[in-house]
Parts: structure tokens; C-alpha cells; sequence
């Protein structure tokens, strides 16, 4: 009952608070291609070696977008899995166990389902075993219309842990599939392209192109930034290729990195405190140590964010704290649709905005709260904050986190829908702008 009345508030909060803005409607009918960029972080993105960036193409797509800089997907032990949930739902992953795993039986309000009662056609495509994360099953739950998997392509080179294809043969056979695709539906397409081969623990390192790291070479984050530097190139193989079949001429593409590489944090140092005069790495009793490890806080766990389409050039960066749950909301207003039951905000309508992790951590533009060490650190002084007041912000962010649980553990949207079929909940105007 309680449950009901809060999803009752959230809908209707949801509802209310829709605003248009100068986004609204942009990409309404376009084609939708989804990238699901495995394992890609923000702070490589900022580094530059003898060889030049690490991820050049990305980087331009960010200059060119709309580049959310500031953005944290919110997995919890699902990974990548996680990541599709969220992006697709706007709903936190469940944080003891995987939904794709133990949940692909509840009722979702998602991306498929919102274009498809706007006459789309929505695919996945992966170039793994289908039954890996049992997307085979929640891919339908999803709604997606058809799932390409591993057995669906040619599997003529692999790369790194050998889970399956090569992004670079995914995204070229990908693009075949698409074209043969929008020639036999007729029809705006939506397609989500999860790639694969930039995956721990980065070691394939003869079959990455030659790309020099300096310092780094023989460290694990070293071979990670080889192996990143291999999926751009992949990347702009895949945007390149899309253009010249003329794919891109009526589409957005949404890029998000799905989670962190899992490299260890002194290694993620390496990055930032190397002292390029001495060839040392400065130590914590060097001043320059505390100024860089600041920034490394600040930069350790973000991943790219960017909408990017060819025919509108942007150039514009938004630094609003987003978390994954936010994408669908943001896309949304562009795309003309609307998910009543979405946890997050579509960030081109607010300034501020907390993001949650299922763990009950939380953070925004000044402070980061740790729920495993209960404390609360400035990002400006990257100090800890003595003897904060929580309480209300902590229970609010809990709440949160047990509504977005219990509307997967209880099948929630499916009992809410029934209550509306039956008219015994909102009013009849709210009725009509809900998606059942
Ligand atoms: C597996 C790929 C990677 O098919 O999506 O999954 P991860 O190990 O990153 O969760």
C-alpha cells in the first residue's frame, strides 16, 4: 500500500515537473543508435603521449556533442549489465544480486518500449554469447524487437579476453546488419551496439596497434590505455563507416561508458603523479602528490556521456553532476517521449542534481558522501567534513534507493498499471500521459 502511494507520488512528481526546453523534441523520429562503450573512462580522455591522445576520436565527438562531463553510471555487482538496466529504465540496479539475472520477468517502462509506440523498430547487437547476463531473456523484457548475439556474425578476429568478436569486425558487420535492417522496415530504427573488446584485463597487447605510453608501458593501466586507444579507433572506424552508407543523415548517437576498467588505484595514479623532470612518481610527502591526487578523486569513476549527431554541431559541455539514471529522462525530452516512472531528471532542465549509487553513496557539484566509510568530503578541498548533518539528505537518498528496489522486487509497474486500467489511481488527465 505504502509502496503504491509513494510510485503514485513519483509519477505524478514526474509528470509535473516535465518542462520543455530548447532540446525538447530535437531528435523526435531520428534514428537511434545507442553506443555501450565498454570499460571506457573519463581521465584517459585528458591524457596525451608521444603517439598523441588516447582516445582522439572520442574526444572529438565530445567537442562536437552535447558532452556531459561530469557523468557516473550507478552499477552495482551487475557491471555492464547494470548499465543497460539503468540506461534503458531509469531505474538503479537492485544491490544485492543482478536484475538482468533474477528480474527479467518484471514489467519495464523503457527506451524499446517508449520508440516502439512511436513506430520504431529497436535491435541490440553483441558480439558475445547471447545467454551472457542472460540478455537472450532480458533483452525481450526490454522489448527490444531483435537481438543480434554472437552466433549472428563472423567471428574472424578476437581481442582481448576472448569473450568474442573484436569491436573493429562487430562495428564494420554491425553496419551491414543496420543497412539491411532500415531497407526492410522502412522505418525509424533504434539500435544499441554494446562493444566488447576493451575489457579487463587489457592484456592482448601484441594485437593492440602500436601505441606508445610512455612511463606506463608494462603497467596494467598502460596496457588499459593501449587497448582504449584500439576501441576509438574502432569507434571512428564504426561513425565512419555509418556515414558513408549515409546511416547518419537522420540520426543521433548517444554514447555512454558502461563502468570503470577495475585497474588498481595505484596504478590509476601512475597517470597523474609521475614527475616528468626526475622520472620518479612523486611521493605523499611531495606537495604536488596531494594537488594531483585531489584531481584523481575527482576524475576516478566518471565515464564519457555524449549526444552527438552529425548534421548539429553543439560544441557544448555540461558539468551538472548526472548519474545513468538521468540519461533516459535527458534523451527523452529530445526524442519526444516519456517515462512517468523514471528516477532521474533530464539534466537540460536542471542546475542541481544528486547522484545516487545503489550502495547509498551519493554525490554533487561540492561533496561526495561514502556510505562504506559514513563520511562526507569536500570535492573543492578533497578534505573530509567534520560532524556533517545527514540525517534528512541520507534518509531521502534511502528512500530513493528502496522505491527503485521495490518497484523490481514487486513488480510494482505491473500492479500500478492495473490499478490504472481500473481508474483508481491519478487523476483522468494524468491517466492520458501515462504509458501502460
Ligand atoms: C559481456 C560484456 C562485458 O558480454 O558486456 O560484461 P562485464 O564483464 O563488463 O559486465
Amino acid at each position: 500500500e505504502e509502496a503504491t502511494v509513494l510510485l503514485e507520488d513519483l509519477v505524478e512528481n514526474n509528470i509535473d515537473k516535465q518542462n520543455k526546453n530548447e532540446y525538447t523534441d530535437i531528435f523526435k523520429g531520428k534514428d537511434v543508435y545507442v553506443i555501450h562503450y565498454e570499460s571506457a573512462e573519463r581521465f584517459a580522455m585528458d591524457l596525451e603521449f608521444e603517439d598523441g591522445s588516447v582516445t582522439p576520436f572520442l574526444n572529438k565527438m565530445a567537442s562536437e556533442g552535447l558532452y556531459f562531463d561530469n557523468f557516473y553510471p550507478q552499477h552495482s555487482v551487475g557491471t555492464s549489465s547494470d548499465s543497460e538496466f539503468t540506461f534503458n529504465t531509469s531505474l538503479l540496479p537492485i544491490n544485492n544480486g543482478t536484475v538482468f539475472m533474477t528480474h527479467a520477468d518484471r514489467n519495464y517502462v523503457s527506451l524499446q518500449k517508449l520508440l516502439k509506440d512511436k513506430g520504431y523498430y529497436t535491435m541490440s547487437m553483441h558480439g558475445n554469447n547471447g545467454d551472457f547476463w542472460n540478455r537472450n531473456v532480458m533483452h525481450k523484457t526490454l522489448g527490444y524487437d531483435k537481438f543480434f548475439s554472437k552466433d549472428d556474425y563472423v567471428i574472424d578476429e578476437e581481442i582481448g579476453l576472448g569473450l568474442g568478436l573484436s569491436d573493429k569486425s562487430f562495428f564494420n558487420q554491425s553496419i551491414q546488419k543496420i543497412k539491411q535492417v532500415k531497407q526492410e522496415q522502412q522505418k525509424p530504427i533504434m539500435s544499441t551496439l554494446i562493444t566488447l573488446s576493451n575489457h579487463y584485463p587489457f592484456d592482448d597487447v601484441e594485437k593492440y596497434p602500436g601505441f606508445n605510453v610512455g612511463h606506463l608501458e608494462g603497467t596494467d593501466i598502460g596496457n588499459y590505455l593501449k587497448s582504449y586507444h584500439y576501441a576509438d579507433l574502432a569507434l571512428q572506424s564504426f561513425i565512419e563507416g555509418m556515414d558513408r552508407e549515409g546511416l547518419l543523415d537522420n540520426a543521433v548517437v548517444v554514447l555512454y561508458g558502461d563502468h570503470h576498467a577495475k585497474i588498481s588505484t595505484d596504478d590509476y595514479r601512475k597517470t597523474f603523479n609521475y614527475n616528468q623532470d626526475t622520472g620518479e612518481y612523486y611521493t605523499k610527502e611531495d606537495p604536488e602528490y596531494t594537488a594531483m591526487n585531489g584531481r584523481f578523486k575527482k576524475q576516478l569513476k566518471r565515464t564519457p556521456f555524449i549526444v552527438w549527431s552529425k548534421d548539429k554541431q553543439f560544441n557544448e559541455t555540461i558539468n551538472t553532476p548526472m548519474g545513468m539514471v538521468d540519461a533516459l529522462p535527458t534523451i527523452s525530452n529530445m526524442l519526444g517521449i516519456f517515462n512517468p516512472y523514471q528516477l532521474g531528471n533530464d539534466i537540460m532542465s536542471v542546475k542541481e542534481n544528486n547522484v545516487v549509487f545503489p550502495d547509498g553513496s551519493w554525490l554533487n557539484k561540492k561533496h561526495f558522501y561514502s556510505a562504506s566509510s559514513s563520511k562526507l568530503y569536500s570535492f573543492e578541498s578533497d578534505e573530509v567534513i567534520e560532524n556533517p548533518n545527514l540525517i534528512v539528505t541520507n534518509e531521502m537518498i534511502d528512500k530513493k534507493i528502496d522505491l527503485s528496489n521495490n518497484i523490481i522486487q514487486n513488480d510494482l509497474i505491473r500492479f500500478f498499471n492495473g490499478l490504472l486500467a481500473h481508474q483508481k489511481v491519478l487523476t483522468p488527465e494524468k491517466r492520458s500521459m501515462m504509458y501502460m
